[in-house]
């Protein structure tokens, strides 16, 4: 009997992933910082059995890919389509994952109806700003209590540091960003807010980021942590440059977390381009998609090796990281085959195209062993 009730018990702890090794990369990171993925709609419906139990045995957080930005979730005005979103959070109650809202303003996947009037003139600063204020109180109102934190507003500065001149920014200024925090925190007080960007590896954007973070802080406005993207490659960013924004965030006394990891193994065709801009768009040709039938060993290799060196990084600054998302669960959905190229075969992420996990993954739970 002694001998069945210890069995049960070691069962018990494997399924949780507390079984040590046996656990996946959530429990061996759980002490420095929660690990999630970007799931789709499909996924969360189901139609990817093997990705879904993916994340439940690696993943302790989720981020919805697309369902919770502005054209999926208030396609029309007035008009709000919750049934994904909703999926998503039931799904995410079950498995306990944390839940992360992605996101609230944006200068991409926003209707054009927003900006403009019932003439199709462009909205008054006054329209404009009443639709904000009604899509953040609707739609974090709506989650209120069951979103860990919400990306509150993405993408807002280019790369020199400069405001990006979306349509947000030439009717309403920089205002906008103030009043989204300001509603944000009003729909859904227990939700952390943060603040997502790409490149931020470079010193102007991080400066900027910095400023704005003091700026909304000065207002009496609460920002809880800044999101780096982490749309990566082998070759850039250049980890010393990632480390300089890590620890001048810091410095700053702003919590930072990762919050869309992926490292694409294939040709960029245009190196000052390089991020996440995603209206980039180059012609499919045979040398920008080199490995259409696998990946060579050697390959293989070099994605291990730049993901233990990022991961060496994360552990270094883990008691300023609050959490590290990939963007995606495995190689056959991630929006890295279709960007900046259609159609190419990449493989930027820890698991296969048949959801095997890859050599890399051994690696970055070994290091959290040492
Ligand atoms: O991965 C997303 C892809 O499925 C969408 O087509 C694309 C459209 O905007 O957005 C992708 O996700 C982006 C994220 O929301 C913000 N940062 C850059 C991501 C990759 O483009």
């Amino acid at each position: 009997m002694p001998y069945l009730r210890i069995g049960m018990v070691m069962c018990v702890l494997q399924l949780n992933g507390w079984g040590g090794d046996q656990g996946g990369l959530m429990s061996a990171y759980e002490d420095a910082f929660l690990v999630g993925a970007a799931i789709n709609r499909n996924q969360v419906a189901g139609g990817e059995p093997k990705a879904l139990n993916l994340a439940r045995e690696h993943f302790n957080s989720v981020t919805p890919e697309n369902d919770l930005k502005w054209e999926k979730v208030h396609p029309e005005p007035g008009q709000f389509n919750f049934g994904p979103g909703d999926r998503l959070v039931a799904l995410a109650e079950a498995n306990d994952w944390a839940l992360i809202g992605h996101t609230l303003v944006w200068h991409q996947q926003t209707p054009d109806w927003v900006f403009q009037d019932e003439d199709g003139n462009l909205a008054s600063a006054e329209l404009l700003r009443e639709r904000l204020k009604d899509h953040i109180l609707t739609v974090a109102g709506r989650y209120r209590g069951k979103i860990h934190g919400w990306d509150v507003a993405n993408e807002i500065f280019n790369d020199d540091g400069s405001w990006r001149e979306s349509l947000w920014y030439t009717i309403l200024g920089e205002e906008y960003l103030y009043l989204a925090f300001e509603y944000a925190q009003k729909a859904d007080p227990s939700a952390e807010l943060y603040y997502n960007d790409y490149n931020l590896w470079k010193a102007s954007k991080r400066e900027a980021v910095i400023n704005l973070v003091q700026a909304l802080r000065k207002r009496g406005l609460r920002i809880d942590a800044v999101g780096f993207q982490g749309h990566y490659g082998l070759d850039y960013p250049d980890l010393k440059d990632l480390e300089g924004s890590l620890k001048a965030m810091k410095m700053a006394k702003i919590p930072t977390m990762v919050t869309e990891l992926d490292i694409s193994l294939l040709p960029f065709p245009n190196a000052d381009q390089r991020g996440a801009d995603i209206s980039l768009n180059f012609e499919l040709q045979a040398h920008l998609n080199p490995y259409p039938d696998g990946l060579p060993p050697e390959m293989e290799k070099q994605l291990t090796k730049r993901y233990v060196s990022l991961f060496k990084l994360f552990n270094k600054y883990q008691d300023n990281m609050t959490r590290v998302t990939f963007w995606g669960i495995t190689d056959n959905t991630t929006w890295r085959n279709n960007w900046p190229v259609h159609g190419r075969t990449d493989y930027p992420l820890l698991f296969d195209r048949n959801y095997q996990a890859k050599p890399a993954v051994e690696e970055v739970l070994k290091l959290s062993r040492n």
